[in-house]
């Protein structure tokens, strides 16, 4: 999707011109995957412009780094604080947000242990992830032929650069077969979660979702809709899901910070019902509370100002 520049970048402790937000070609990460990024939102409020759980999202880019082996050279609060005003930088109402933490320039080979930390934060409007209507007529999902890596080979709970080369295999698989996105399978064969995206099926009147074990990234969006599907008298679990209980659910959505909640109206060209009345309600209270409208989850609203 094409970016539209925003006037600030965040890097290393600066706000620069988004024109000089440039790195060297010989920088680490540009040649071994090896750095950590976020992908979060803030939406317009009637307090202002508020991140959406950008404590959570800042823990985890800290996480991803720890899983990795480095550390990042900022503080949590250093970060959420250079989040903050890069967003306020873009007077911008809503954007996307994506801070990432790469190693440097000046030093090549694959000991990473050398290498400099630099970290920046970058904000631009981006819309609908899977479609403007990925709610209401649902996405069309193929199974990939290409397996989520296994927990011994690229952690799948790190959100390193590196590990979307498997994410974009898929996804350009999906897309070049004419469905809308793709969902990956773990090596033992269990459901693991889609390229951007964990995912959600009912069956039997209970939502399941699988856990980090089976390869997912454990989503902050994830944990948003279990919080508000049980509020909403939903039974959720964490469980293992096979790849029949995706062509036979009730029921079925993805959902991440890009692509928010999105119905799925088949898996493999087996329909399932959509958008499905648990997905709706989900996606409506979700549409509500990002946007600090539900009282009961304002505190996930961080406010910019
Ligand atoms: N799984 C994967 C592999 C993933 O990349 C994401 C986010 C999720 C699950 C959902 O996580 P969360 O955002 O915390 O609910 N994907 C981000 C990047 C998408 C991109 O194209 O880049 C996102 O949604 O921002």
């Amino acid at each position: 999707m094409p970016i539209t520049p925003t006037p600030k970048i965040w890097m290393n402790g600066e706000l620069v011109d988004w024109a000089d937000a440039n790195i060297h070609i010989l920088t680490h990460t540009l040649h071994y995957g090896t750095g950590v990024f976020e992908g979060i939102r803030a939406y317009e409020t009637a307090d202002g412009p508020a991140v959406f759980r950008l404590t959570e999202h800042i823990e985890r880019l800290h996480n991803s780094a720890k899983i990795v082996g480095f550390e990042i050279p900022y503080t949590v609060e250093e970060l959420i604080a250079a989040t903050k005003a890069t967003v306020a930088s873009t007077g911008l109402d809503a954007c996307y947000i994506r801070p990432i933490a790469y190693l440097g320039y000046g030093e090549m080979g694959l000991n990473t242990l050398p290498c400099t930390i630099d970290v920046a934060i970058a904000c631009w409007p981006w819309g609908a992830y899977l479609g403007d209507d990925a709610v209401t007529k649902g996405v069309r999902m193929k199974i990939s032929s290409w397996t989520r890596h296994d927990h011994n080979t690229m952690p799948p709970a790190s959100k390193t650069t590196g590990n979307y080369v498997n994410s974009s295999l898929a996804k350009v698989e999906a897309l070049k077969a004419g469905y809308d996105e793709a969902i990956m399978l773990a090596p033992n064969g269990l459901v693991a979660e889609c390229t951007g995206e964990n995912i959600f099926v009912d069956r039997h009147d209970i939502l399941l979702t699988p856990p980090l074990s089976a390869g997912a990234l454990e989503g902050i969006t994830q944990h948003s809709v279990m919080t508000i599907a049980r509020d909403l008298g939903y039974d959720v679990r964490v469980d293992n899901i096979a790849r029949s209980d995706l062509y036979i659910a009730d029921e079925a959505f993805v959902c991440g910070t890009a692509a928010e909640v999105s119905s799925v109206n088949s898996v493999d060209d087996r329909e399932i019902p959509c958008p499905g009345p648990k997905t709706t309600a989900i996606a409506e209270t979700y549409a509500r509370a990002v946007r600090g409208q539900e009282d009961r989850y304002k505190d996930w609203c961080e406010l910019v100002g």
